[in-house]
């Protein structure tokens, strides 16, 4: 009879060490109101401006100890002068992340950006999309994060193939903006909004014109633009084998593109992904949020996700690989897949309270946060609804 599988012991120093190297980046768009196409119901004390919007991701990374970058939408969060605006983000302990330029938030963008049809667009698209370069050497950002939402509604609407000439051609510019050292990444959505067909619908189709652009475009995965079913630890496990995993969107979904927190209907995949990170290595890879709370809070939903996303990385790296080797070399098909729920199934809060008393944050952030008296004091600061009303009217 085959000996009872037992729990390696921790390493636990190991994993305290690497757990607080994971860095979070979180996006000044999921900190003000935000809304389903229905209403947008107005939080007390959201930010309202992109100085509100880094200060509060400031206060997420002072509370949390993982989220020292805050990723920035243009022209959402656009100003006039940037140097002041890095300058402010300094003063609060947080540095200018991604830059994400908006090719969707314009008249002319109807039918397409880099993909319309009109040359005229075509090139503002472009000329926006290098506006965004030179924003992001002002900052000090080395990311230009691209999301595409051109496509077709209807069969026959316009030729796919012309459509990807396009794209590449104004890739191919903006690729050849880049300094030294700047990526762009690039993101893929199957649907969204168009609905028949969208230009970069999937991981394939961003590595392949990743490819054809050079180094130093990688691809982006959204958590949520996947159809439902998707492995996307297998092509978190690709990308990175290739060497074209730019970075993450954490996000989760039950449906669509949900844009709820990360982690919260499905940890388990999480963990798969995480667990392939843990094997692959963090560094190059940008690991970012982009969430949008509708009827939730904002801040205390920003640090819950990256609770869990550093929730899922302790679990896997908890892994124990050698166990796992040799029960994959025997062909041991269940005893390979227990290892792997030995460490899904661990109670990973001491460890994590552990990680971060070493770095002088509270065991439990977002218990910090209701605690500290933070929510009150900005609906007050910022004179917006008061903080009560927002639960009452449940
Ligand atoms: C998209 C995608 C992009 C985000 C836009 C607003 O679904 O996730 O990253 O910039 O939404
Ligand atoms: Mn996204
Ligand atoms: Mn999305």
């Amino acid at each position: 009879m085959r000996e009872c599988v037992r729990l390696r012991p921790m390493d636990e120093a190991a994993v305290v060490g690497r757990l607080m190297e994971l860095e979070i980046e979180t996006p000044s768009w999921g900190y003000g109101n935000s809304g389903t196409r229905f209403h947008v119901y107005p939080w007390p004390g959201a930010a309202r401006d992109v100085y509100e919007r880094i200060a509060d991701a400031a206060l997420v990374h002072r509370l949390t100890g993982c989220c020292p970058s805050v990723a920035l939408h243009i022209p959402w969060d656009a100003v006039d002068d940037y140097g002041e605006l890095l300058a402010f983000a300094e003063r609060q302990g947080v540095r200018i992340g991604a830059i994400n330029p908006n090719l969707f938030g314009d008249d002319a963008y109807r039918l397409g950006s880099l993909c319309h049809r009109d040359a005229g667009v075509r090139a503002a698209a472009v000329r926006h999309c290098l506006e965004c370069v030179e924003i992001a050497k002002e900052v000090g950002s080395s990311i230009v994060s691209l999301w595409l939402p051109d496509g077709t509604n209807y069969p026959g609407q316009d030729d796919l193939r012309v459509r990807h000439a396009r794209l590449v051609d104004g890739l191919e510019e903006v690729y050849t903006a880049l300094p030294p050292g700047t990526r762009l990444l690039v993101e893929y959505k199957f649907f969204e909004p168009a609905f028949y067909s969208t230009d970069l619908p999937d991981w394939g189709t961003a590595a392949l014109v990743c490819r054809r652009l050079g180094p130093q475009a990688q691809v982006l995965v959204d958590t949520g633009h996947h159809p439902q079913g998707t492995n996307i630890e297998q092509i978190v496990a690709l990308l990175l084998a290739e060497g074209l995993l730019g970075g993450f969107h954490f996000n989760n979904r039950k449906y669509a593109d949900d844009d709820l927190i990360v982690g919260s209907i499905d940890p388990f995949e999480l963990f798969r992904i995480m667990r392939e990170i843990a094997k692959g290595g963090t560094d190059d890879v940008a690991f970012m949020i982009d969430q949008s709370h509708n009827v939730e809070g904002k801040i205390d939903a920003m640090i819950q996700s990256a609770m869990n996303i550093q929730t899922a990385y302790a679990k896997a790296l908890l892994v124990d690989d050698k166990r796992l080797a040799e029960a994959q070399a025997a062909g041991d098909v269940l005893g390979a897949h227990r290892i792997l729920l030995e460490a899904f199934e661990t109670d990973v809060r001491p460890l994590l309270a552990r990680a971060r008393a070493e770095v002088g944050i509270a065991p439990d952030p977002f218990e910090a946060f209701r605690a500290g008296g933070h929510a009150v004091r900005l609906s007050e600061e910022r004179g917006t609804a008061s903080f009560e009303s927002a639960y009452e009217r449940t």
